[in-house]
């Protein structure tokens, strides 16, 4: 097949051509004359997937006969984004398929447009599950990833006044042609219930689980092909069912509304996806989700382990779970139970396939965001569950109880029930107890990890905490957000750039050819001129693209530090006005992001954002100078729109706050330069690009642990700073806020007598780097160098690095690179 910027074989373009028709005419039922651009998505993704279930059930088959441990990756969140452009990359088939749409007079690039983003995740950790999805596939590790399949995925923001609106999330509203529902395959899961000790013949107790009600989990199959379409993994999502839909009994005894409630109850546990991105809202509702779809899944690969290698001893020799964060935890005690209960495994032996089986990694330590379930919603939910994770307890204790150093405050500290307000479950030691290995995602988290949360386990088993830092797929986050970008690294590595992300280091000695820098600056002007039409389009504010693009993009959250630069903005915006005769650097701040619909700051952040904007933006001694827009609605497919057009990004976070951070990855990739703290990823990026090419501010996150011991009030730093009591003065006083002159003040008190984030305390380091860039953005043959220096030091974090330490460090699985064939 041929590459991209080649001219796809005649033959080959009509047949696709062919079967698309095909397809429009039986599968969509629609005649060309009247074939909505919908119509041609689904005909397109119909006709490609063809090709992908080939492969696939070649997959499937080969793992079979080769009797291949898998890989199960568990996780509540994938954020998948649009398929069709992924599908027809991997396949190798976008230009044919381009050309052939074309000669039916029907545009790729429209089509693209109408497909719903799969919207499973929040953010981060979800968006980590779906290029690790697609690595998993191009490193051919035969891998399912298993989730729930939300009928709504995460809320549509909009934006009115200002302020933020949510609305429900619909992306299966029209059908969805890259799924595969399985009516076979269908699992009870428990709840409730009681349980009776029976007494087996040879005198031993056994406990049996009773559940009062039962739901049913209804399999969903996404094939996910991997780069050059060599292999094809599944993506399994549950949904729920009420075991009996109709409860005749009810209906036909005259209570309808009694039967349909059971219906109900039970469906409600796949409808939506719970939206907050750190605290756990802490709701049955939650609880039974996951434990719905840890249930679900491992029921799923026992089976799938029997039916293939019929010894349930071998598990751990066969299968790897992941654990994605603590969200599925409840598996360790379900698949206790499961070798307990239903094999009658020994307790021992049962707790060794357990921990040689299970991994988990953790991916923030906000406090607030550790998972824990209190004892008597437990013990009512999943009340077997509640009575394994009491005797892993007790066993945990008496061990380390035998200890040197066992203390009650040692012991309470390490026990899996915290006491301290309630009676409540720690899934994150169940998940740790209940693994191998436990890893963070990124060298600084990692370490913090063995300081912080975990210190006390990690000490019981010295070495199980182990790094690995997080990685994006270069198919979506280079050739497909950013082709043009693409083409260019191509004609100087090869095209096996995306077989083998490392070779980009071959393009570091062009960062000093002006012949190139200036094909690779004109990319990046035409990605913001795209990026400023569709800026136009959809909130009617002109950009010039030749300002510098200053983008934050990422959830709304204080740690994220969005309130830092909005500071930074009013700063510069007063300024201008001062003194609107010097000479300025055009510059244009995008922020976009949602909030946590119940987390109040964050919302008030967003309005800042666009209050701001909107006071900047029509302000006539600007001239257009700075410029602030606030993009509503962020998720995966905008994402692919920003980063390719952005010159800054901006990684702001309170250091030793963002464990990772993987925006920050797919910046620097395209060759934005990156404004950050010394946190997370960031950390691994400075170390890869080298100082120059970086702009690092800020306390580091040893400095922010020593500046809270002496207290967080903002009032010192805020007095040493004209610049930052200006701007805070102007914000309080309701310049941005006419109609509500004291709208912001909560906002601007916390900094002030509570800054918990040290928004103050960097204020003035953030400025003065904000003013480094400016110089930088001044000599432009010193910004394209730095920029190419990013994008060719990037190559380690694709995530087909980060998958393959997994395979070889955690799971023990084989891995065969991409490549022509
Ligand atoms: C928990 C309970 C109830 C509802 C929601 C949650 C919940 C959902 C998502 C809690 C945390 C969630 O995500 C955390 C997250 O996204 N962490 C991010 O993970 C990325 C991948 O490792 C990192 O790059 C980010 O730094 C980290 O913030």
């Amino acid at each position: 097949p041929a590459a991209t910027g080649q001219v796809p074989a005649a033959a080959e373009v009509a047949e696709i051509r062919d079967r698309i028709l095909e397809k429009l005419k039986h599968s969509v039922s629609k005649s060309v004359g009247s074939a909505t651009p919908h119509d041609w998505f689904i005909a397109t993704a119909l006709s490609v997937r063809d090709k992908i279930v080939e492969s696939w059930l070649t997959s499937i088959d080969t793992a079979k006969k080769t009797g291949r441990k898998r890989v199960y990756y568990l996780s509540l969140e994938f954020l998948i984004g649009r398929l069709l452009i992924d599908a027809l990359t991997n396949m190798e088939l976008i230009d044919q398929t381009r050309a052939a749409l074309a000669e039916l007079g029907v545009d790729l690039e429209a089509l693209r447009e109408v497909e719903p983003d799969a919207a499973l995740g929040n953010g981060g950790l979800g968006r980590l599950a779906a290029c690790f999805m697609e690595s998993m596939a191009t490193l051919s590790i035969a891998a399912y990833g298993y989730g729930i399949r939300y009928d709504h995925g995460l809320f549509r923001q909009r934006i009115k006044d200002g302020r933020q609106l949510e609305y429900p999330e619909d992306w299966l509203s029209y059908g969805n042609p890259w799924e595969f529902q399985r009516p076979e395959l269908v699992y009870g899961v428990g709840f409730s219930g009681h349980i009776e000790t029976q007494t087996l013949p040879d005198g031993e107790l056994k406990q049996v689980w009773m559940p009062g009600e039962t739901v049913q989990a209804l399999a969903y199959d996404t094939p996910i092909a991997g780069w050059r379409g060599a292999h094809i993994n599944t993506l399994r999502l549950w949904a729920a069912r009420a075991a009996d839909p109709l409860r005749l009994d009810k209906f036909n005894s005259g209570d309808h509304v009694g039967a349909l409630m059971d219906q109900v109850r039970a469906e409600s546990i796949s409808k939506v996806l719970y939206p907050g991105d750190t605290s756990p809202a802490g709701q049955e509702l939650r609880l039974r989700q996951e434990y719905f779809f840890a249930s679900a899944s491992l029921q799923d690969l026992v089976r799938r382990h029997m039916s293939l290698f019929g010894d349930i001893k071998t598990l751990a020799d066969k299968a790897a779970i992941q654990l994605n964060d603590t969200h599925p935890a409840i598996a360790v005690a379900e698949l206790m139970h499961i070798l307990v209960d239903r094999y009658d495994i020994p307790w021992n032996k049962s707790w060794a396939i357990t921990k040689a089986t299970f991994s988990y990694t953790n991916h923030t330590l906000l406090p607030e965001a550790l998972e824990t379930w209190p004892v008597p919603l437990m013990e009512r939910l999943l009340p077997r569950h509640m009575q394994i994770i009491y005797l892993i307890n007790a066993l945990h204790l008496e061990k380390v109880g035998k200890g040197p150093d066992a203390s009650g405050a040692r012991l309470a500290a390490l026990s899996l029930i915290d006491e301290s307000h309630g009676r409540r479950v720690r899934m994150g030691h169940l998940a740790f107890l209940g693994s191998h290995k436990v890893n963070g995602v990124s060298a600084l988290h990692s370490d913090l990890m063995k300081t912080t949360v975990f210190r006390d386990l990690e000490s019981v088993e010295p070495g199980k905490i182990t790094n690995k830092t997080n990685g994006i797929t270069f198919r979506r986050w280079l050739k497909e957000a950013n082709p043009s970008l693409t083409s260019l690294l191509t004609e100087v590595v090869g095209d096996t750039l995306l077989d083998d992300a490392t070779i980009l280091e071959k393009v570091a000695p062009y960062a000093d050819d002006s012949a190139f820098t200036e094909r690779y600056a004109a990319i990046r002007r035409a990605n913001k001129v795209a990026l400023s039409a569709l800026v136009r389009d959809r909130i009617g504010v002109k950009l010039d693209p030749d300002a510098l693009f200053d983008v934050h993009i990422k959830r709304i959250h204080e740690y994220k530090r969005q309130i830092l630069n909005i500071l930074e903005t009013v700063a510069i915006f007063e300024e201008i006005r001062a003194q609107s005769f010097r000479e300025w650097i055009p510059r244009v701040k995008i922020f976009a992001g949602k909030a946590a619909a119940s987390y109040t700051t964050a919302k008030l952040i967003i309005q800042l954002a666009n209050d701001v904007g909107k006071v900047v933006n029509s302000d006539p001694t600007v001239r257009g100078l700075l410029k602030v827009v606030f993009l509503p609605n962020y998720n995966v497919s905008l994402a692919e729109r920003i980063i390719p057009a952005a010159d800054l990004s901006e990684q702001i976070s309170t250091a030793g706050m963002e464990a990772s951070g993987t925006g920050n990855m797919k910046f620097a990739l395209n060759g934005a330069l990156t404004i950050g703290t010394l946190d997370g990823a960031n950390v691994e990026i400075l170390e890869k690009v080298g100082a120059p090419n970086i702009f690092i501010f800020g306390l580091t996150a040893d400095q922010v642990e020593a500046k809270r011991t002496q207290g967080i009030s903002g009032q010192e730093a805020i007095a040493r700073s004209q610049r930052l009591s200006e701007a805070l003065e102007s914000i309080a006083s309701g310049v941005f806020s006419p109609e509500q002159p004291d709208r912001y003040r909560p906002l601007v008190d916390a900094l002030t007598y509570n800054d918990f984030f040290l928004v103050t305390a960097d204020f003035d380091s953030y400025y003065n780097t904000q003013r480094d860039v400016f110089k930088r953005w001044r000599d432009k043959k010193s910004w394209w160098r730095s920029a190419v220096i990013n994008t060719s030091n990037m190559g380690w974090f694709s995530s087909d690095r980060t998958i393959t330490e997994y395979a070889q460090e955690i799971w023990n699985v084989p891995t065969t690179p991409p490549g022509r064939n």
